[in-house]
């Protein structure tokens, strides 16, 4: 969820400005609406002019590096690519519970499957 310019400019200088990456940014629920996938607001576009286009009715993904460092279309699903997670900063109770969730999961899978 790229919230801003600083946190994009981050993203150029550790991941480069030429690959594309997914981003996490969709307007599958409602066609020409992006939204974040983790249901943080949009407050910061950073699109190449032009986008996002919807070219060919099919274009319903984000991605940046897009004809500029940093630069946003809408892309369809392929090709396959790299994207960039971004987790919630690890902080108190939470952030431990949200961490041993999958492994409770996990765990929970493995007796069943035995
Ligand atoms: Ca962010
Ligand atoms: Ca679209
Ligand atoms: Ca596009």
């Amino acid at each position: 969820m790229i919230n801003d310019q600083a946190e994009q400019d981050l993203l150029v200088s550790m991941f480069g400005g030429s690959e594309p990456f997914w981003i996490g940014l969709t307007d599958t629920a409602v066609e020409g609406v992006f939204m974040w996938v983790n249901g943080d607001p949009l407050t910061y576009t950073n699109w190449l002019p032009g986008e996002p286009n919807n070219e060919g009715g099919a274009e319903n993904y984000g991605e940046m590096n897009w004809g500029a460092p940093g630069k946003w279309n809408d892309a369809t699903n392929l090709p396959p690519g790299r994207g960039i997670v971004e987790f919630p900063e690890p902080s108190g109770v939470a952030g431990l519970a949200l961490a041993a969730l999958p492994l409770a999961a996990l765990r929970r899978r493995r007796r069943s499957g035995a």
